[in-house]
């Protein structure tokens, strides 16, 4: 797969897509944001890739959509066109799991891509913000509604409103990233938790992540519901068959559906 604005490359059964639009740090142009989306279903039909990692540079996961290209935009530009977003879903809709890499920059829609991941694995230099209130917009591809889901309203008001970055260290406190990890061992650590990922049964991640997505959608009773329907389900599978055969024999499973 041969890219102009991302780099995206099969690491063993991990896809691994790159951002990588170095001088502008990354900004989100419509072009960059459709060859994401082609990639991600790309590798989400590929039956080698079991989990796939977005990443960006050191300096910046992306520090936002691309202003320049945005600047002169009427109503009409922005509803008709619906540049950036429109491919925007297929991080959200991906049925294999997808996991931030996220070192320095990811601001504004930077952020808000990251937060469609799965979860986010952080750079100790990774620095989060939804500053879109100094540019006289609001955030359009999710921060006012997944920041709060994932850190609660008072910081996400917070951040919106005020504009202020946060830390990693605060950003794991607050629940947005999963684990912190140091800045040179991000790619390393990230590949780790994505390629053991895709060593599992397939279907089974697959159930886990609609599973949990589940949960910010629905009832609490209705997603357990869900949830136990699907769990009956799981024993249909010849990858619970091997799970739990190997653990009473005392060796590794080779599940069948990765
Ligand atoms: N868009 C375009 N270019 C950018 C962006 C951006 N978001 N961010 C940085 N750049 C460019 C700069 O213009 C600069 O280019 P050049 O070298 O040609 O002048 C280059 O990247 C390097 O940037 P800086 O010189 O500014 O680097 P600094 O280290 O001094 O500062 C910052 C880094 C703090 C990240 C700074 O660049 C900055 O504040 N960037 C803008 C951050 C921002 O406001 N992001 C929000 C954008 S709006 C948005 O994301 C809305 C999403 C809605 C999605 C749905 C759309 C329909």
């Amino acid at each position: 797969m041969t890219y102009e604005y991302i780099i995206a490359e099969a690491k063993g059964r991990v896809g691994l897509i790159t951002l990588n639009r170095p001088k502008a740090l990354n900004a989100l142009c419509d072009p960059l944001v459709d060859e994401l989306g082609d990639a991600l279903t790309e590798f989400e039909a590929d039956e080698n890739i079991g989990c796939i990692v977005i990443t960006g540079s050191d300096k910046a996961f992306a520090a936002g959509a691309d202003i320049s290209m945005m600047k002169d935009f009427s109503y009409m530009d922005a509803y008709k066109g619906d540049y950036i977003t429109r491919n925007w879903e297929k991080v959200k809709t991906c049925r294999k799991p997808v996991i931030a890499a996220v070192a320095g920059y990811a601001l504004g829609g930077g952020c808000e891509l990251a937060m469609s991941c799965d979860f986010i694995i952080a750079a100790d230099s990774a620095q989060f913000g939804q500053p879109e209130v100094k540019l006289g917009i609001l955030p359009g591809a999710g921060g006012t509604q997944r920041l709060p889901r994932a850190v609660g309203k008072a910081k996400a008001m917070d951040l919106c409103l005020s504009a202020r970055m946060m830390d990693a260290t605060e950003a794991e406190r607050a629940g947005l990233v999963s684990r912190i990890v140091p800045a040179d061992k991000l790619l390393e650590e990230a590949l780790g938790a994505a390629e053991k990922i895709a060593s599992y049964s397939l279907p089974v991640v697959m159930m886990i992540k609609e599973n949990v997505n589940r949960a910010f959608e629905s009832s609490l009773n209705e997603g357990l519901l869900f949830e136990r329907r699907q769990f009956h389900a799981a024993f249909a599978l010849e990858d619970q068959k091997e799970g739990m055969a190997a653990f009473v024999e005392k060796r590794k499973p080779a599940f069948k559906h990765r």
